[in-house]
C-alpha cells in the first residue's frame, strides 16, 4: 500500500473550498449547513471514486466502506462557527487517501468516516454520541442549536439519502489523526503526539430569568438585572472552582445570548454556556455541584429564577494499548526521537469509538497553538509525515 501524498493534499485543499471564509485558510462549515451537505456530497464522490461504498447513516455520518470487516480511519469534517482548515478534515482526507491507496493495493480493508456534528452545534460530539449508542436519535432528535433549531429539523435535510446506522462489529478500529490544537509539539519542536487519553467534557445551558425593565428609571436596588446575575456568577465560581481544580482543569462560558441586549434596557433574560473539561471524573463531578449551588445563589442574590438544562458530555477515556503500540513505531521509524505521548485536552470522535472499539490517534503540531480560529495552520512537512506514520501504523495493526 501506497500514499499518494500529492493526492492527499490535493483532497485536502479542495474540501478547504466548501465554506471557506476569505480569511486566511479559514471555514465556516457548520454540521447540516449547505456547505456541509455539499462537502459531504463531494466527499461522497470521492468515495466512490476510490472503489468503497459510501453510506450515510440516519445522523448524517458518512462512510466508505471497504467490502468483509475493515479498520475504519477518519474523523469529522463540519467546523465551528469559525474553524479552521484542518480541524477534522485533516483526519478524515488522511482516512480517505489510505483507504484508497489499500483499495488500490488489493488489500488490507480500510475504511473511512466522516462523523457528523462533532462540533457540537446541536451536542457534544453529536454523530458519534448517537453511532456509539450513548445517545439515541429520538433523545438528540429535541436538542436545539443556538437558533432554537431541533436536530430533527437540521437533519430532514439528509433523510432521502440515509441508510441504517452500520453495527459495529464490521469494524476492528478506529484510527484518528487530528492537528493538536494545543501548543505542547510546537513549543517542543517535536513533530508527532501519540494519544494515551482524552480528557472528559461536561456541558450544559443556563438561563437567569430576571425582570425586563427602563434603564432611567428602575433603580439600581429594585432590578434583576440578568447580566449583572452572570457577572456575580462568573466572579463567585472562579473563586469556589479554585478548591477543586488543577493547572489542567479548563472552564468556559464561551456562548451568551442576552435578551433583549438593548443599551436602555435592563436586561430580563441571559441564556449562557457553561462547559468543563478535567481527565478526573470525580473532579468533573464536583465542579457540576459547585455550579448548581453558585447558581442557587445567585438566584436568591438578584432575584432572578436560574434554569438548568440537562448536562451533556463523554467520560474520560483511555486509547487502545495495542493501537498506541503500533503509533510509537511507527513515529520512532518516521521520525525518530521526535515524537511523545501526550493526552488530549480537546474531544475527538475517537472518545466516543472507544466505548465499542479499540481506539487510537496520532496528533501533529498546529502551528501557535492556535485552532477554533480562521488562522489555524499546520506546516506541510507535518501533514506529510502524520500522513505517513498513519499508514505505517495501519499496515502494522
Ligand atoms: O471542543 C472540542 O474539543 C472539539 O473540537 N469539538
Ligand atoms: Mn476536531
Ligand atoms: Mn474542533
Amino acid at each position: 500500500m501506497q500514499v499518494n501524498e500529492a493526492r492527499f493534499l490535493s483532497d485536502l485543499h479542495a474540501l478547504r473550498q466548501f465554506g471557506a471564509s476569505g480569511v486566511g485558510k479559514g471555514v465556516v462549515r457548520r454540521a447540516f449547513s449547505e456547505a456541509d451537505l455539499a462537502a459531504r456530497e463531494w466527499l461522497a464522490d470521492r468515495i466512490a471514486g476510490a472503489g468503497l461504498a459510501p453510506h450515510f447513516d440516519p445522523v448524517g455520518n458518512l462512510f466508505g466502506l471497504a467490502p468483509g470487516k475493515s479498520l475504519l480511519i477518519g474523523s469529522h469534517s463540519d467546523t465551528q462557527p469559525e474553524g479552521g482548515w484542518l480541524d477534522g478534515a485533516l483526519g478524515v482526507i488522511a482516512g480517505l487517501e489510505i483507504a484508497r491507496a489499500a483499495a488500490e493495493a488489493g488489500g488490507p480493508p480500510i475504511s473511512v468516516v466522516s462523523f457528523q456534528d462533532e462540533e457540537g452545534r446541536f451536542g457534544v460530539t453529536t454523530g458519534s454520541d448517537i453511532w456509539s449508542g450513548k445517545l439515541s436519535l429520538a433523545e438528540a432528535d429535541l436538542f436545539t442549536d443556538t437558533d432554537g433549531v431541533t436536530l430533527a429539523e437540521a437533519r430532514q435535510t439528509v433523510t432521502g439519502q440515509a441508510g441504517e446506522f452500520l453495527s459495529h462489529d464490521r469494524f476492528s478500529g478506529f484510527l484518528e489523526m487530528h492537528i493538536e490544537q494545543g501548543p505542547w509539539l510546537d513549543q517542543s519542536s517535536e513533530r508527532i503526539g501519540v494519544v494515551s487519553d482524552i480528557v472528559g467534557i461536561r456541558d450544559m445551558r443556563i438561563t437567569f430569568e430576571g425582570r425586563q425593565n427602563h434603564a432611567g428609571t428602575t433603580p439600581m436596588h429594585l432590578r434583576q438585572d440578568a447580566f449583572q446575575a452572570l457577572s456575580a456568577f462568573n466572579t463567585k465560581l472562579l473563586d469556589r472552582f479554585a478548591n477543586v481544580v488543577t493547572p489542567a482543569t479548563v472552564w468556559t462560558i464561551g456562548h451568551v445570548s442576552l435578551h433583549p441586549n438593548a443599551s436602555s434596557v435592563v436586561p430580563g433574560r441571559v441564556t449562557f454556556s457553561m462547559q468543563w473539561r478535567d481527565a478526573d471524573l470525580d473532579r468533573l463531578g464536583r465542579m457540576e455541584q459547585i455550579i448548581r449551588e453558585v447558581s442557587d445563589e445567585i438566584a436568591g442574590d438578584h432575584g432572578v429564577k436560574a434554569e438548568l438544562s440537562p448536562v451533556l458530555g463523554i467520560d474520560p477515556s483511555a486509547m487502545d494499548d495495542r493501537i498506541q503500540a503500533a503509533f510509537k513505531q511507527a513515529a520512532e521509524e518516521a521520525a525518530p526521537g521526535s515524537w511523545r505521548s501526550m493526552p488530549s485536552g480537546a474531544l475527538h470522535d475517537a472518545a466516543n469509538m472507544a466505548a465499542v472499539m479499540p481506539v487510537g490517534m496520532l496528533f501533529v503540531p498546529s502551528i501557535g497553538g492556535i485552532s477554533h480560529a480562521f488562522d489555524e495552520d499546520t506546516d506541510e512537512s507535518d501533514l506529510l509525515l502524520g500522513l505517513q506514520v498513519l499508514a505505517r501504523a495501519a499496515r502494522l495493526l
